[in-house]
């Protein structure tokens, strides 16, 4: 058997023999985790709800002894030990809590989780093992065999320990505790208006990887083309020139570096630098024989790279995206972004979505709306939202949650934001369809809130230049019928967005009335407008919550938009309604936002044929 074959054959039984150099257990995040083989510790996880966190402090709030990481069991009668992981109730991982356990409906605060897995002792060697998660929310630490192995925070984005040293043949365990409680200095912070889903909630893995393997790779056009592969229409380019860079997970010189794109006929072998990277390589394609990735045509091509005997497979799109004046431009061609925002939240009632299935459907829904663009509010949606969109051709808009009143003087709080944009970006980078990445939503105005926003912009671009950098501001009444755009923010970012109420927080009548001011030469996108209500509940456009007054709303609304210069798409507010404890109306918000065009059940209120045909005539 060739040693690629062989690792993925060990995999199977999960059969690493691992070698057992010390390693740093918090390696930085693996690209394309889907492109390795993997044992999944999806499945059923014992769980205990710990309000006062008595398996983590003891009494005078020092660590406590018995910490329920150590899964300890008497060994003795006379033994004192007060938890028992395998007496008690289990949860399908990955969930949230609060749909899982009726009493954990509102519950925020700690929950230990705890899974027994097998690890069958192979012939195999040079072999790590990763243990991934591809979200906790909020604060997770996470403990193999009784050791701790890291500390993540934040609730939307993907994490990976090598934990290879602390595993054993046969029977190993993982407990993680989990605390969701809300903080002010937090990202996102104190206040928000969505659920605040606590618990492993999405896929856990074990990936095996060789002792060097690809941590991450980065491969699509070159934004803006040279002169010389322009040819004589910038358009329309004979050549277009596609870059590739790489890194291995060690500072290993002199490893190959091999990528294939079978369709195209490319095989290029690549050396490794002294730093392990491969730097900032280019070649030339014929255009005519690159289809480009458009909603049209979401053209992925199968690529594979290899490093030794090591091969991940992936899919790979090639587009530009760019704006020139107020236009936004994808493959050189102004584009109209007929959007809608969505929550990642499952299609049916509420609860975390978390599986192709779930993206699937609020995609199609979206689809069937006539969109070609999401805005995945207000984090990082699990990773199939961000592919299969891809592969139906939906162009993405991808957020952080620093959302409202961040603490902005925090040091920490700007880490915390940081970390999580540079996750984000690491995760989906390779995507095609991903074309903005979004710093914030509707923050207040200060002088450190621009320092804070705008260190996170420039930092966006040091880590993907290829993309556009945007926000949901908020415009201020000039006077009473004019709204003007007047963010320091300006600057910073490739499209300016807003959100705005008209009809909803403002009466309706004042839509046909409304004047925008936008000083800025930058295409604009309005991410977010809407109102709420609650589907099947009729009546005259005037009274609030009946599918009539929303459908009015819409009316008012696409007709208002369509006189902003420089508008280059829209997102409404929002595919579905979606939970949020602050929505307390008795009869008809019940804890749901209602402003969805789609009610939790998934059925259609009257709005969403008005966006439909706007949308048709766009
Ligand atoms: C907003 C927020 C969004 C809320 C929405 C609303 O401006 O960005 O998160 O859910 O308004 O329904 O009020």
């Amino acid at each position: 058997m060739k040693g690629n074959k062989r690792i993925l054959a060990a995999l199977f039984g999960l059969g690493c023999m691992l070698t057992a150099w010390a390693a740093d257990k918090d390696v930085p995040l693996i690209q394309n985790v889907m492109g390795y083989e993997s044992q999944s510790l999806n499945g059923a996880w014992n769980y205990i709800v710990d309000v006062q966190e008595e398996g983590y402090y003891d009494y005078r709030m020092n660590p406590t002894r018995w910490g329920f990481f150590q899964n300890a069991k008497p060994q003795k009668p006379e033994d004192l030990i007060e938890y028992d992981f395998d007496k008690s109730p289990t949860m399908q991982i990955p969930s949230d809590w609060n749909t899982q356990d009726e009493k954990l409906f509102f519950y925020e605060g700690t929950v230990w989780f705890y899974k027994k897995f097998r690890v069958e002792s192979l012939e195999f060697r040079d072999n790590r093992a990763l243990l991934y998660f591809g979200a906790v929310n909020y604060d997770a630490h996470v403990y193999v065999n009784g050791q701790h192995v890291g500390h993540h925070i934040g609730g939307f984005t993907p994490f990976n320990y090598d934990v290879t040293d602390l595993l054993k043949d046969g029977e190993n365990n993982v407990i993680v505790k989990v605390d969701n409680k809300r903080h002010a200095e937090d990202v996102p912070t104190q206040i928000f208006d969505w659920w605040n889903y606590g618990g492993i909630t999405r896929d856990v893995k074990l990936v095996c990887v060789p002792a060097v393997y690809l941590e991450d790779y980065s491969l699509g056009l070159t934004p803006n083309p040279s002169p010389v592969s322009e040819g004589k229409n910038k358009s329309n380019p004979k050549t277009r020139e596609i870059s590739f860079s790489a890194k291995l997970n060690k500072a290993e010189a002199g490893q190959q570096v091999t990528l294939f794109i079978p369709e195209l006929k490319i095989e290029k072998t690549f050396t490794t630098d002294a730093e392990g990277k491969v730097q900032g390589s280019t070649f030339n394609v014929q255009s005519k024989k690159l289809q480009l990735w458009s909603p049209e045509n979401p053209k992925l091509y199968q690529v594979k790279i290899s490093v030794g005997t090591n091969t991940v497979s992936d899919e790979i799109g090639f587009r530009t995206i760019e704006t020139r004046d107020k236009q936004i431009l994808l493959n050189g061609n102004p584009i109209f972004l007929k959007g809608i925002s969505i929550h990642n939240e499952k299609p049916n009632g509420g609860g975390r979505a978390n599986s192709v299935e779930d993206a699937r459907t609020l995609l199609s829904w979206a689809k069937e709306l006539g969109c070609n663009f999401v805005r995945l509010a207000h984090y990082p949606h699990h990773e199939e939202m961000v592919r299969e969109a891809e592969k139906m051709g939906i162009l993405v808009w991808s957020e952080i949650p620093v959302y409202w009143t961040i603490a902005w003087k925090n040091p920490k709080t700007y880490e915390n934001a940081k970390n999580q944009l540079t996750d984000m970006i690491a995760r989906d980078h390779n995507r095609a369809n991903v074309i903005i990445w979004s710093i914030a939503n509707e923050t207040p105005h200060s002088p450190e809130r621009d320092t804070f926003l705008g260190n996170l912009a420039q930092y966006a671009r040091t880590l993907d230049n290829t993309r556009l950098i945007s926000m949901a501001m908020e415009v201020t009444g000039a006077s009473n019928y004019v709204n003007r755009l007047n963010d320091n923010m300006n600057k910073y970012v490739d499209v300016v967005s807003f959100n705005q109420y008209i009809g909803w927080y403002r009466d309706v009548n004042d839509a046909p009335k409304m004047k925008w001011e936008i000083p800025y030469n930058k295409p604009v996108i309005i991410s977010e407008f809407g109102g709420g209500a609650r589907y099947g509940l009729h009546g005259p456009k005037n009274q609030r919550w009946t599918e009539e007054f929303q459908e009015n709303l819409y009316i008012e609304n696409c007709a208002m938009l369509d006189k902003i210069e420089g508008l280059a798409g829209t997102t409404p507010w929002i595919l579905k309604d979606f939970r949020s404890p602050r929505r307390v109306l008795p009869g008809v918000q019940d804890y749901y936002n209602r402003k969805g065009l789609f009610s939790d059940k998934g059925e259609k209120k009257k709005a969403f044929y008005v966006l439909k045909k706007w949308y048709e005539a766009k």
